[in-house]
């Protein structure tokens, strides 16, 4: 494949030399490492359709070298007894070297993920910022004492879960970083399996939490498949629970595994948020969000607003601004500060969009824009607008991870809140409007884990995230993710005779 000649783009020196490792190992007991068997998978540039990279394939004895080295590490107490304030200043750290290493993190990301620089600058910054949140956790998560009986005692002592297995997907892959640090700051240790669309700056989290002074052990990664590596971790009974984000099909494949061994999960599994756009709405921010939020990452985002509601009185108006701000979107490789859009993140991927394109014209969705796949290499797929799009469509129901957006016509309030929740999701929805009552009348209606009232896609560390129905359950971020990642222990003391 020629693999020097295919990173012509222009990158660091520092970045050529990390993608040109023999391979992006597995990190194990604070070691990089191959496969046991040697096995290996390519990492593919989405923007050139090209393999960049190779990356180790883990398989079942991987699971159980990742399995051994977390349960020693957390059997041994080395990171789950420490001292609170020795917790925090090692996470700091940790997030001091990611923003350390932020330019070669960003290169990487944008390299296998296909995602734009911009966007992987965010994820970065939200991951920083994310692990210094919860660096101030240790020294803050506290039990409790409940009313008992007389002659007795009772403290509740939170403890960490154990192991905790992280399955995570490719379209934030450093996000990540922010829900390893929530688990460690808990005094778990954990084991990562990255997207294997996406396996480089794993490896590098791996590399940073070691210099961190996170002991060996605590930290892993675990390169391969969801059927070998994925399903491993959550068969393992060396593992005690799982964080999962990704698809409805591996999630519920994921908790019904779990559930033979009862292991706690907590799924984030998607969306196709409704956007609700009111007669009152500031039209051109709503728009700019729209666009913002289904062009973002090239739709490949659970919270993508995807199912744009917009009141039939300015349905027309509000459809041009959206066109007139995308049409000439400069479609390109995430390293091209003039891009506007990327690739989708794999040729899967890229078909998976241009399928539901052809859906929504039969089912007999009005194409206002865009709806094809470039005739480049790579994965691009130009943004693409449907509107007269009805709610029962496949195209409205269904989640397409890819830059299409329906627009859905609606008459009034109510049968805007009927159709936003009319879907099996419940992860996330917009309202626009400048009425106060209004804004609060229709967000307490909505059956989703986060509304944003005139702004979208907000995220802080501190404000949980997740979904309802089949979005999931469980929440990653703020005080609510320790509660996933930590469990009571009641221990009553006799106090007299
Ligand atoms: O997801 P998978 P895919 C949705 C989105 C996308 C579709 C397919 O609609 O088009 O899912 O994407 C691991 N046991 N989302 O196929 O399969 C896998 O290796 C354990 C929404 O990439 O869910 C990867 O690490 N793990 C979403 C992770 O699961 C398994 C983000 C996600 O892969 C496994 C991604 C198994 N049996 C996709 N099979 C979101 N919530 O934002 C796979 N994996």
């Amino acid at each position: 494949l020629g693999r020097e000649s295919m990173i012509d783009y222009p990158i660091s020196e520092a970045t050529k030399k990390v993608v040109a490792r023999e391979v992006f190992g597995h990190v194990l007991d604070g070691q990089v490492v191959s496969s046991r068997d040697g096995r290996t998978m390519e990492v593919i540039d989405p923007a050139r359709g090209t393999a960049i990279a190779t990356a180790a394939c883990g398989g079942a004895a991987d699971v159980d070298r990742a399995v051994e080295s977390a349960r020693r590490s957390f059997d041994a107490g080395i990171w789950r007894l420490l001292d609170p304030l020795e917790k925090e200043r090692r996470l700091r750290r940790m997030s001091a070297l990611l923003m350390d290493k932020a330019e070669t993190i960003a290169e990487l990301d944008v390299l296998d993920a296909g995602l734009l620089r911009w966007y992987v600058d965010f994820t970065i910054q939200f991951a920083a910022n994310g692990i210094d949140y919860y660096a101030g956790w240790p020294t803050k998560l506290q039990g409790s004492i409940p009313p008992a009986p007389p002659g007795f005692s009772v403290r509740l002592e939170r403890e960490p879960i154990g192991v905790i297995g992280l399955i995570t997907p490719w379209n934030g892959p450093i996000s990540v970083f922010a829900s390893v640090a929530a688990a460690l700051a808990a005094g778990n240790s954990v084991i990562l399996k990255p997207a294997e669309q996406t396996p480089m700056t794993a490896v590098l989290m791996g590399e940073i939490a070691i210099e961190a002074g996170i002991p060996p052990g605590v930290f892993n990664v675990v390169q391969g498949t969801g059927s070998e590596i994925g399903a491993g971790l959550v068969a393992h009974p060396g593992v005690n629970a799982i964080s999962f984000t990704g698809s409805v099909a591996t999630g519920t494949a994921i908790q019904t595994s779990a559930a033979e061994r009862v292991k706690r999960v907590c799924l984030e599994l998607g969306g196709k948020s409704a956007f609700i756009v009111l007669p009152d709405a500031d039209l051109g921010a709503a728009a700019a969000a729209a666009q913002m939020s289904v062009w973002g990452a090239a739709g490949q985002v659970c919270t993508a607003g995807s199912r744009v509601l917009v009141h039939r009185s300015i349905q027309e108006e509000f459809t041009a601004a959206v066109i007139e701000g995308s049409k000439d979107m400069k479609i390109g490789s995430g390293l091209d500060p003039e891009s506007q859009i990327g690739p989708l993140v794999s040729s899967e991927q890229l078909e998976r969009v241009r399928s539901y394109v052809s859906i929504g014209q039969q089912e007999g969705a009005l194409l206002a824009m865009g709806g094809a796949a470039l005739d480049i290499p790579g994965y691009f797929h130009e943004p693409t607008v449907f509107t007269d799009v009805r709610n029962h469509m496949r195209i409205a129901q269904e989640e397409i991870f890819g830059p299409v957006m329906s627009i859905l016509p609606f008459d009034n309030e109510e049968e805007a809140v009927r159709i936003a929740n009319d879907t099996q999701y419940g992860l996330a929805a917009g309202v626009w409007t400048k009425d106060l009552d209004t804004a609060h009348r229709v967000s307490s209606c909505l059956k989703v884990g986060t509304v944003w009232i005139n702004s979208y896609q907000m995220v802080y560390p501190s404000v949980p995230y997740g979904g309802v129905k089949l979005s999931g359950h469980g929440r990653n971020l703020g005080a609510a993710s320790l509660d996933e990642l930590t469990q009571i222990k009641s221990v009553w003391t006799k106090i007299g005779d």
